[in-house]
C-alpha cells in the first residue's frame, strides 16, 4: 500500500512528506493505522544530525498510537481493531532483560536507530525503489506503519488517541525517571532542569511521589508557568538567574535530594550536580551527541559529595508495565495528559510543529495524520 509519510533524508533538511510503499506485515508483525503521534525532541535530534541513525531515507516518529488493521502470521494476543500504543524500545521477550521484566533494557534496544524491522529486513520502499528505514522500528510519522508485536502494547479503547500517544514516550520517560530511577519519596526535594516533554513529566512524577519541594528550571517563562500547573512549587529562569545559588536559597543551603537533567547536559549537568545535596541523585534523561565523550563533572566532587549519577531511558521501567498503569492513573485524575498538548497538526504541517517545539511555543505538538 502507498502511505503518506514524513521522511528524513539528510541532517539539517526538513522532513519530506512523500508517499512510501509499505509491504504487508510478515511473521510476528501487524499493520497499524496511526491515529496520533507526538513530536518528541529525539526525532528533532535525528533531523539535526545530533542523534545519528545508521541509514536514510528513514520514516521518523516514535510516539505513536493507533488501531490494528491487519495481522501477519504468528501474532499472539493482539487482534484486528485493538487500540495500541507503540513502544520505542521493543520487548523481544526472550533476552535476559525481558525475562527479568525489564523491557526498557531489551537486547534489541541498540538496533532502534538502524532502520530495518526486528527480522533485519525492510517493509518500506520509496518511489525510486530504495529501502526506507523506520526510526525505533516504528516509523510513526505516516498514516500507516508495520511494526513487530514486540513494539506494541494494547490499551483500552476509550482513551482518545492523542492522549494515548503521549504515554508512548514523554510521559513514562519523565514520570518513571522520578518514580523508578531516582525513587523520589514523600517530602523529598527535587530540581528539574528543562521542563519540556520529559521534564514536565518529571515534575508530575515528583508530585505523584509526594515530593515536598519541586523546583522547575527553564529558560522559557511560558514553560515555567505550565510547570506550576503540573506541580512545581518554585520556578527559576536559569537564563536570568544563577541556578545553583537559586536552588541553594530555596533549600536552606543544602541542595535538592534529586536533580533531573532534561535538556542540554553539556550545559546543565554541572549546575544541576552542584545544586544537589550531598548523597543525592543526579538523573540524566536528555540526549547528547555521541561524539561528546566527557561530562563536565569534576571527579573529585563526585567522590567527596557521595552523589549518585544516573542515566534513565523510558523511565527505567518496562513500558509494558508503565503504559497501562499511567493510563489508569490518568483515569483517576492523578496523571495529566490533555494539558501536555499545546497544538495538533496534520502530517503536512509536521515541520511547523517542530519549529513550534524549538521556539518554545509547544509543550507537546501532536500530529494527527488523517486530519
Ligand atoms: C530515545 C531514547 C534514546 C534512544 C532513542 C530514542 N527515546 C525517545 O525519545
Ligand atoms: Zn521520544
Amino acid at each position: 500500500m502507498r502511505v503518506p509519510s514524513a521522511v528524513f533524508h539528510r541532517p539539517g533538511d526538513p522532513l519530506s512528506i512523500e508517499p512510501i510503499e509499505l509491504a504487508p506485515p510478515q511473521a510476528g508483525e501487524l499493520l497499524v493505522r496511526i491515529e496520533a503521534v507526538g513530536l518528541c525532541r529525539t526525532d528533532w535530534h535525528v533531523m539535526q544530525g545530533e542523534r545519528r541513525v545508521a541509514m536514510s531515507p528513514m520514516v521518523l516518529g516514535h510516539e505513536g498510537a493507533g488501531i490494528v488493521e491487519a495481522l501477519g502470521p504468528q501474532v499472539d494476543g493482539i487482534s484486528v481493531g485493538d487500540h495500541v500504543v507503540l513502544t520505542f524500545i521493543p520487548g523481544c521477550g526472550t533476552c535476559r532483560w525481558c525475562r527479568q521484566g525489564r523491557e526498557h533494557l531489551c537486547a534489541l534496544g541498540p538496533r532502534i536507530t538502524q532502520g530495518p524491522q526486528v527480522d533485519g529486513s525492510y517493509r518500506r520502499k520509496d518511489m525510486a525503489g530504495r529501502d526506507v528505514g523506520a526510526f525505533c522500528m516504528i516509523g510513526a510519522f505516516a498514516q500507516h506503519t508495520v511494526v513487530h508485536q514486540a513494539s506494541v502494547v494494547v490499551i483500552d479503547r476509550d482513551l482518545p488517541f492523542d492522549l494515548a500517544s503521549l504515554v508512548a514516550c514523554g510521559v513514562p520517560a519523565g514520570i518513571g525517571a522520578a518514580r523508578h530511577r531516582a525513587r523520589v519519596r514523600t517530602g523529598d526535594s527535587v530540581l528539574v532542569v528543562g521542563v519540556g516533554g520529559d521534564g514536565m513529566n518529571v515534575v508530575q512524577g515528583a508530585r505523584l511521589a509526594g515530593a515536598g519541594t519541586i523546583i522547575a528550571a527553564d529558560i522559557v517563562d511560558r514553560k515555567l508557568e505550565w510547570a506550576r500547573a503540573f506541580g512545581a512549587t518554585h520556578t527559576v529562569n536559569n537564563a536570568d538567574d544563577d541556578l545553583v545559588a537559586a536552588v541553594q536559597a530555596l533549600t536552606d543551603g543544602v541542595g535538592v535530594d534529586h536533580a533531573f537533567v532534561c535538556v542540554d547536559p553539556p550545559r546543565t549537568l554541572l549546575p544541576a550536580f552542584r545544586a544537589t545535596a550531598k548523597a543525592g541523585n543526579v538523573v540524566v534523561t536528555a540526549l547528547t551527541p555521541a561524539e561528546e565523550l566527557t561530562m563536565p563533572i569534576p571527579p573529585l566532587e563526585l567522590v567527596t559529595s557521595q552523589k549518585a549519577l544516573m542515566g534513565s531511558v523510558y523511565g527505567f521501567a518496562s513500558p509494558r508495565v508503565q503504559i497501562p498503569e499511567l493510563i489508569a492513573l490518568h483515569r483517576q485524575g492523578t496523571v495529566r495528559l490533555s494539558e501536555l498538548i499545546t497544538r495538533r497538526y496534520p502530517l503536512e504541517a509536521i515541520n511547523q510543529g517542530y519549529a513550534d517545539l524549538i521556539a518554545g511555543r509547544n509543550l507537546r505538538g501532536v500530529v494527527r495524520p488523517w486530519d
